[in-house]
């Protein structure tokens, strides 16, 4: 992507979404899992993980449709393309991006396991 169109993105308000990867009771499932974004939009997506089990965010055909800005995680934050996020037990991240394709995205966790017992969701993008 261009340079001088990124900086436009820039210009636009992120619109704030949390999603809870399992939670306090370790249930094995994204809270929400399903998420309705609009294309060509900026958000600051906030990814949690409050249970006991290290779990992944994996988005891989939505992570190529998007253009990522950064992602901040503790006191580090980190440029250019982003295909998955792993968060440890008690771990916070944001991932601030540009949704750019619409379409409908599959999100799931790959810990062995995780996928099967419904750790599964949803990204729609609509234009
Ligand atoms: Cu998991």
């Amino acid at each position: 992507m261009a340079a001088n169109s990124s900086s436009s993105f820039l210009k636009q308000p992120a619109t704030g979404i949390t999603v809870s990867l399992s939670n306090s009771a370790s249930e094995l499932k994204f809270e929400p899992n399903h998420l309705e974004l609009v294309a060509g939009k900026r958000y600051q997506l906030r990814l949690t993980n409050p249970s006991q089990l290290k779990h992944y965010f994996t988005a891989k055909d939505f992570a190529d449709s998007i253009w990522t800005q950064k992602v901040e995680a503790g006191k580090v934050e980190i440029k250019g393309a982003i295909h998955e996020l792993e968060l440890k037990p008690g771990a916070e991240a944001e991932w601030v991006f540009v949704t750019l394709k619409p379409g409908n995205y599959s999100l799931r966790c790959p810990i062995p396991g995780h996928t099967e017992a419904g750790m599964t969701g949803e990204i729609v993008v609509s234009n």
